[in-house]
């Protein structure tokens, strides 16, 4: 099977864990999304990512609908069995997910201001995951499920963020921190990214026209590695 794609993208990253959380092999093809190839337009009813080719050239849309595909058709299923644990769980992986462009805005951020606006945004989730946890290590304790593959992509990029910046998306809430921790501590993150993930990223998010590169730039003393080695209209995916 194969994931079209683009390196950046929360949703793709989303389709990825959960095959590396269960040890599936898959292609990638990486696309510019300005400048979507026509065979792409074609397949792709909403001309986004990530869609899904199957072994048998389906094609899959949304990556709501791609997960929950992926998850029924490959290895044991992680998703509850029991309808009403399913139905909350696909409610907690939504509230992840319509926060993806939510952080990917914040991250953008030109001033302190609007960052801290981003950061309240995203606190009104992360503080209903934080009432939701409980001992961990993951959100139902010693397995990982679809709920914590959906707010992976959240935790894994305030992770990078508080690494370059100091900035954390996270710091009031200290049970979602220490199940960033855990989640980080499988791997599956970095698995499930490019390996120049972590540079676009930062050439995007931290460039030095978001407060955040700003922020970065203070605490390096050096300027990130910024839209000279990647084109800026090729990383503008969520701006
Ligand atoms: N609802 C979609 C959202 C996917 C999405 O927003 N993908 C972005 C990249 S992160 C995209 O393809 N943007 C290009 C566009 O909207 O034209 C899903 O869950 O798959």
């Amino acid at each position: 099977m194969k994931i079209v794609s683009f390196k950046t993208c929360p949703f793709v990253q989303r389709v990825t864990a959960l095959l590396e959380a269960k040890h599936v092999p898959y292609d990638v093809e990486y696309i510019d999304l300005s400048k979507k190839p026509t065979w792409f337009l074609e397949a792709s009813p909403n001309g986004q990512v990530p869609i899904l080719i199957t072994d048998d050239d389906q094609v899959l849309f949304e990556s709501d609908a791609i997960v929950e595909y992926l998850d029924e058709t490959t290895g044991d299923p992680i998703t509850a069995n029991d309808p009403v644990k399913k139905a909350q769980d696909r409610a907690w992986s939504y509230l992840a997910s319509k926060h993806y462009l939510p952080q990917c805005s914040a991250q953008r951020s030109p001033d302190e201001q609007t960052l801290e606006e981003g950061r309240t945004t995203l606190g009104t989730a992360f503080a209903k995951i934080e009432s939701r946890l409980g001992e961990g290590p993951y959100l139902d304790g010693d397995i990982l499920g679809m709920v914590d593959i959906a707010w992976l992509p959240l935790l894994h990029r305030a992770a990078i963020i508080e690494r370059y910046t100091d900035f954390d998306f996270l710091g009031a809430f200290p049970k979602v921190k220490r199940w960033q921790e855990a989640i980080l501590a499988t791997g599956i993150a970095e698995k499930s990214v490019a390996g120049d993930f972590e540079s676009r990223f930062t050439a995007f998010y931290l460039a030095d026209t978001t407060y955040l590169g700003q922020l970065a730039k203070k605490q390096s003393g050096t300027a990130c590695c910024g839209p000279t080695e990647c084109r800026e209209e090729d990383l503008a995916c969520c701006a």
